[in-house]
């Protein structure tokens, strides 16, 4: 499975670190919506679901959590604690987030409003979809 990864264009000096992100720009679509995840406890997975059609990039902007992503024949698990750095995850991509460290902020660009129609929550589902799409790695 192709990880995508993008590095911010990222501004440091004395004051500290500035990362900025234009969507259609630094990430291959518009920016819809923007939520963040935080105060998740140690033991929880969340996630657990695919999409039909959103497109989101991943932030971690404070410490650390685990992504798996699950593309129906490959799964591989991506590490997040950086936050200069943001993590595409495509249409028809099973993931799951855990191992959140206490002090961990997970903020995501969507492509989309939401729509609770766009979830695929069953694995099986989603497999039997994805033995039908095509790669949508940018
Ligand atoms: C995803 C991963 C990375 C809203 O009202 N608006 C929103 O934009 C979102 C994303 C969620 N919600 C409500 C729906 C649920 O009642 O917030 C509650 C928790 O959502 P959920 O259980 O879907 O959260 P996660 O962490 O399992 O998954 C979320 C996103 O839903 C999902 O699109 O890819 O983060």
């Amino acid at each position: 499975m192709k990880i995508v990864m993008y590095d911010f264009k990222t501004s440091a000096d004395e004051r500290g670190a500035l990362s900025a992100v234009e969507g259609g720009k630094d990430i291959p679509f518009e920016i819809k919506r923007v939520y963040y995840i935080y105060s998740t406890k140690p033991e929880v997975r969340r996630g657990c679901h695919a999409h039909k059609s959103l497109k989101q990039v991943l932030v971690c902007m404070k410490g650390s959590c685990k992504i798996l992503l699950d593309d129906g024949k490959e799964r591989q698990e991506i590490r997040m604690d950086m936050p200069g750095k943001g993590l595409f995850i495509g249409e028809m991509v099973w993931r799951e987030m855990y191992d959140f460290s206490p002090d961990c902020v997970l903020v995501v660009l969507a492509s989309d409003h939401y729509d609770e129609n766009d979830y695929i929550r069953d694995h099986v589902d989603f497999i039997k979809a994805a033995g039908h799409s095509r790669d949508h790695s940018p």
